[in-house]
């Protein structure tokens, strides 16, 4: 499938300075900013700053060098929110929703990273 990337959506805006964010972490090709509707006391977004769509999308089109500083970026920030399981943090959810089914609301590939509270079965 050919995903269509809009550069209009809100985490476009983010990485091209257009609208501000709450600033985790960010790398060469990762940034990782506190959601505006946190549904955890600590609920953080890593994004690509590639124009990847979905999950599936950032994985089979993503360069390796991308995917690397993505995956090592969610795990500093996991660190960093003091959610590490077995590590002093009671453990964290990490999520991300794709199309339609899985109601994406932003367009533009993110994993949600939520500790701080016992967050229940399965589910944002
Ligand atoms: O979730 C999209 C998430 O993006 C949702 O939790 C709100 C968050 N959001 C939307 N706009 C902003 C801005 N401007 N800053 C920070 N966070 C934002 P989804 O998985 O697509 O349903």
């Amino acid at each position: 499938m050919a995903y269509a990337y809009d550069d209009q959506n809100i985490f476009a805006k983010i990485l091209r300075g257009e609208i501000p964010n709450n600033t985790v972490l960010e790398t060469e090709h990762t940034l990782a900013f506190r959601d505006i509707s946190p549904k955890a006391p600590e609920h953080v977004l890593v994004i690509p700053k590639g124009p990847y769509v979905t999950f599936d999308h950032f994985c089979n089109a993503a360069s390796d060098a991308e995917i690397l500083d993505f995956t090592r970026t969610a795990g500093q920030i996991c660190k960093m929110i003091g959610a590490e399981p077995g590590e002093g943090g009671a453990g964290f959810r990490a999520i991300t929703n794709a199309g339609e089914d899985g109601v994406q609301e932003v367009p533009h590939y993110h994993l949600h990273i939520l500790a701080g509270r016992p967050l229940g079965p399965m589910l944002l």
